[in-house]
């Protein structure tokens, strides 16, 4: 409402008051309220505050943690401190089915876990050493290196070891990722370098890819608590041959004959959207925007593909899956929906989900008070095409590798440069830009890299029923006694992807904002004074 919308801006207001002058100028565009206007924007991928408490990660971690990671085939060594290859092991709940040969190694973390005098002296030979170990006891088909932070500082050449050790193995691709941590402003960082790196070195490589008659690539959907899972069962039970997935329960050899698909689906658009682009360019391969999060979406992704093809067949059986599936998901909402009805949310994720998530709560009638994403670019939070400013071009500072294919095909014209409005005006669905803020409603909050101050007042102010975030915010939350569902690892649950994964989903929100727990939180001092003199005084 309209009142409601001069709430939040006063509110705003007195939020971004705390900070000095020139961090005040930079967060007010970066914490917006929601107005009706469609050319709205705002402020994105753009270096932190340092100090302010982000909940961002680095750029390794998006190449290393989140691109590479859920490939079960590839040995994945980290060149650095043994800190940085620990905590991206497995954290993200990616998981993974091997395939008949059993070859996974996931289940391990490599490191050459650097020590001083490899920083003083140098770590290559520290790395060749790695590198050899993993091959003579694994023999794998790929060996991939991430650098970290001190690498780049030191410049340890790993482009070079990897060349070098491919040649002489003879029978095992080995490459490199120049994926330093401080490069950057976030992960976003990582994710193209990742997905140039896997371009260069891997696409193409193999011919032998599935074969079908509908053969689609899923780039973009990670697998993170068997959503993959889910996905594969639906395409298949539609007649839809998966020839690869980026990367969620992936193998080398899926992503070496992707070039071999007809269509490219994108889920999480801002991590992946270089490797369709650049398969568009040298493939001619076209790709269209999905996304499997809520039963609606998931129906109108398939009926989306399904339109791609233009057969009739496809389309009935898509029709007859759609149909079949919904009765359950129906029948669990008409039980949950009467208790959901109403209640409110606040959504902070990386890249995709801040959006993706807002599908699920709106099937439960719960409304989306503020959301964010902690490294989204302008067109994932505006829905359009927004072509790069200087600002933007930030993320790539100090990263060699992307300038060729970023000047020749990222900011390429395309054909649906048209705004979202434009295209459906026209019927079109084919390759448009979907994001954030166009699902929004008036007077709600959108903010990029939220700050944990900004948080806490969120919070404070408008006491949602469940937030939604990852492990940074998750007991800091719970502490203010609101209840808090991380959307990157699922906490332990999970899958929510597809029809089976939405239903999951409404049981989990339904438990977590009936619980009662979250009442009886406060200490018995806090609200009994007598209690409060006593525990001082002893
Ligand atoms: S699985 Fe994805 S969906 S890949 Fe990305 S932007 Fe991260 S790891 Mo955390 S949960 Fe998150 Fe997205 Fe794409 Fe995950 S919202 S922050 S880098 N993300
Ligand atoms: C990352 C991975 C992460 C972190 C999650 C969190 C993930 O960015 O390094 O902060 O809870 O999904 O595992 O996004």
């Amino acid at each position: 409402s309209e009142k409601g919308k001069m709430k939040a801006d006063i509110f705003r207001d007195t939020i971004m008051e705390k900070y000095p002058p020139k961090v005040l100028k930079k967060r007010k565009k970066q914490f917006i309220v929601r107005e009706a206007d469609p050319e709205q924007s705002i402020q994105a991928n753009v270096r932190t505050v340092p100090g302010i408490i982000t909940q961002r990660g680095c750029c390794y971690a998006g190449c290393k943690g989140v691109v590479l990671g859920p490939t079960r085939d590839i040995i994945n060594i980290t060149h650095g401190p043994i800190g940085c290859g620990f905590y991206s092991w497995l954290t993200r709940r990616n998981q993974t089915r091997p395939g008949d040969n059993g070859e996974n190694y996931m289940t391990y973390c490599f490191s050459t876990d650097m020590q001083d005098q490899n920083i003083v002296f140098g770590g290559e030979k520290l790395l060749r050493q790695a590198v050899q170990e993993a091959y003579d006891i694994f023999h794998p088909k790929a060996i991939a290196i991430f650098s970290t932070c001190p690498v780049g500082l030191i410049g340890d050449d790993v482009h070079v070891i990897a060349r070098e050790m491919k040649e002489q193995f003879g029978d095992c691709n080995v490459f490199a990722f120049s994926c330093e941590g401080y490069k950057g402003v976030s992960q976003s960082a990582g994710h193209h370098i990742a997905n140039n790196q896997i371009f260069k070195h891997v696409v193409g490589t193999s011919e032998e890819g599935r074969t079908g008659r509908y053969k689609i690539n899923l780039l973009g959907e990670y697998n993170i608590g068997g959503d993959a899972f889910v996905i594969e069962e639906l395409l298949e039970k539609c007649g839809i041959t998966l020839v690869s997935t980026y990367s969620g329960n992936s193998s080398i050899d899926q992503f070496a004959s992707s070039h071999t698909a007809d269509l490219n689906c994108i889920m999480c658009h801002r991590s992946i959207n270089y490797v369709a682009g650049m398969m568009e360019t040298k493939y001619g391969i076209p790709w269209i925007k999905v996304n499997f999060i809520g039963a609606e979406a998931t129906a109108k992704s398939l009926r989306k593909i399904a339109a791609y093809f233009e057969e009739p067949e496809l389309e009935k059986r898509v029709e007859e899956v759609i149909a079949e599936e919904i009765v359950g998901v129906e029948a669990v909402l008409e039980e949950i929906r009467p208790r959901t009805e109403g209640k409110t949310t606040m959504l902070f994720v990386g890249g995709s989900r801040a959006h993706h998530y807002q599908e699920l709560f709106k099937e439960l009638g719960m409304e989306v008070l503020a959301a964010g994403y902690e490294f989204g670019h302008r067109d994932d939070y505006e829905g359009r095409r927004v072509l790069p400013s200087i600002k933007v071009d930030a993320d790539s500072r100090n990263i060699e590798e992307l300038k060729v294919e970023q000047d020749t095909e990222r900011y390429r014209p395309r054909k649906d440069e048209s705004s979202r409005e434009e295209l459906e005006q026209q019927g079109l669905s084919f390759s448009s830009y979907e994001g954030l803020m166009p699902e929004m409603e008036n007077g709600s909050f959108v903010v990029d890299d939220i700050s944990h101050y900004e948080m806490e007042r969120l919070i404070l102010e408008y006491r949602p029923d469940v937030f939604c975030a990852g492990i940074k915010e998750k007991f800091c939350v719970q502490k203010m006694g609101v209840p808090m569902k991380q959307l990157h690892s699922y906490d332990y649950g999970g899958p929510y992807a597809g029809f089976a994964g939405a239903i999951n989903w409404y049981r989990e929100i339904d438990r977590m904002v009936g619980s009662k727990v979250w009442g009886l939180i406060g200490a018995p001092w806090e609200k009994n004074r007598t209690l409060h003199g006593r525990f001082v005084a002893t």
